[in-house]
């Protein structure tokens, strides 16, 4: 598969060098100036992290520079499509979990990177298209977002997909072929699957106030006005040798929609102005108070996949670059300080076919449990997330029954086992989240073909 060259010459064409005037920055005094990036993006409530690729986890000097300087990491291909289900729904998670557990380690912030995106697709889904494609995508984000739920800073669900240029629309893709809601059914398949995660669309060409940007505002804007659940949005910044003038300025026009906004795979080729733009990016969000983190896409020049630009903080032997020193001064500089992360707040965007009813009492030895259903659909298929309530005593053992509309058929489940995929369809619990404490929770969810179910579940204790 090719390297995106990521319009290199549209990039160099585009704006001049701008002066960014930072709205209103408190001062940090000298006396409390902090020596890494991460510290110092941390006096403002802010991480600043690093791409990694599982591979250099074992090279000292790699290691030494991510863990001192960075409270942040992101994944440079280990939970891509191709890495984490190289066969359909055969899941791998080897080389994500290694980063997840040096993010943890470190206790630095994980962003997940990438749910969907048209590259990196495994050979298996490049064939794909149409309804089958698109559950197989939906299969996709709720597998890999359950794996890792809880865990996850922010997810990349959707990555690079507008066309550059000056149309301002989708990029064609086999993705998009599968109808142009695909974008908002992954995200509500997300937000069902790790409801904690910040949900960020990311891209490259979004660095200025340009066709391309624009198309993803009206996207975003539109989103937020239909209760899609979406909490970031993602400039990868891979910058050439000047920076649009209105970098700042567009980076708060979006946060003025109500979503965070973060700089996902900055780097910035090498020439006469490398520091400087540097630090331009970096006052630049510290001057928007929804910019919470800056993620570089890579450590040493030797680890960029932009080879021969040395474009990155520290030099092929490990050593700080001018760049390094004006980051870490404007991040030294002061900020707007960010709010307090909250989990997302986006509420559900279906309505749970039952609500949660106190349940009957009349079985007060084995316990008895409820079930309501939320859906995710979409023309042809839809993902189900079930939770489970037990009642007013502990229960040991359930199955969930549903009825399926006619045409409609379950493909998978997961957090439970299904006794038969048609008709009326029963869920049995798992080993590990069968038995619930009186009023305890427990969810599963499993996907279909056709229509979901629209009547009551009920559930069975015992
Ligand atoms: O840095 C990644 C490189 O190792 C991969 O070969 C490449 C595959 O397309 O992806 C690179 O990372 C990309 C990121 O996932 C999305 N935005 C552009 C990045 C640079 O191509």
């Amino acid at each position: 598969m090719s390297i995106p060259r990521h319009g290199r010459a549209a990039l160099l064409a585009a704006a001049a060098v701008g002066v960014v005037v930072a709205a209103s920055v408190a001062v940090i005094g000298t006396a409390d100036a902090a020596s890494t990036l991460g510290a110092s993006a941390a006096q403002t409530g802010r991480y600043f992290g690093a791409a990694i690729p599982a591979s250099k986890l074992g090279d000292a000097t790699f290691s030494r520079i991510l863990t001192t300087e960075f409270n942040s990491v992101t994944p440079e291909n280990e939970m891509k499509w191709d890495a984490t289900e190289p066969s359909q729904n055969n899941f791998n998670y080897t080389n994500g979990d290694r980063i997840l557990n040096q993010g943890i380690s470190m206790g630095a912030k994980v962003r997940g990177h990438a749910l969907l995106w048209y590259q990196q697709e495994p050979g298996w889904a490049q064939s794909m298209s149409g309804s089958a494609l698109r559950s197989a995508m939906m299969n996709h984000v709720t597998k890999v977002a359950t794996h890792y739920k809880g865990k996850i800073y922010a997810w990349d669900v959707v990555n690079e997909a507008f066309a550059d240029g000056g149309s301002g629309a989708r990029r064609d893709s086999n993705l998009q072929r599968t109808g142009n809601d695909w974008i908002e059914a992954a995200f509500k398949a997300a937000r069902a699957a790790d409801p904690n995660a910040k949900l960020c669309y990311n891209d490259y060409n979004t660095d200025g106030v340009n066709a391309k940007s624009t198309g993803v505002y009206n996207m975003v804007k539109d989103f937020k006005a239909r209760g899609v659940p979406i909490d970031c949005v993602g400039f990868q910044s891979h910058l050439g040798t000047s920076i649009p003038g209105d970098y700042q300025s567009n980076l708060k026009r979006f946060a003025d929609l109500g979503v965070d906004v973060q700089i996902t795979e900055l780097d910035v080729a090498q020439g006469g102005n490398q520091a400087n733009i540097y630090s331009t990016v970096t006052k630049a969000c510290l001057a928007v108070s929804r910019c919470t983190g800056i993620t570089v896409w890579g450590i040493r020049d030797s680890d960029s996949w932009r080879t021969g630009e040395n474009p990155l903080l520290f030099d092929n032997s490990g050593n700080k670059k001018a760049a390094y020193t004006a980051v870490l001064n404007a991040l030294n500089s002061g900020g707007t300080t960010t709010p307090p992360t909250t989990p997302p707040t986006t509420p559900p965007t279906s309505t749970p076919t039952t609500p949660p009813t106190t349940p009957p009492t009349d079985n007060p030895g084995t316990g008895a449990c409820s079930a309501s259903v939320t859906l995710n659909s979409w023309n042809g298929g839809y993902v189900a997330s079930v939770k489970v309530t037990a009642g007013s005593a502990p229960v040991n053992g359930w199955t969930v029954s549903l009825g399926l509309p006619s045409g409609s058929a379950v493909t998978s489940a997961w957090s439970a086992t299904n006794s038969g995929t048609t008709g009326t369809v029963s869920f049995r619990n798992v080993s590990y989240n069968g038995s619930l404490a009186a009023g305890g929770t427990t969810e599963f969810g499993f996907q279909g073909t056709g229509a979901g179910p629209t009547a009551t579940p009920t559930c069975a204790a015992g």
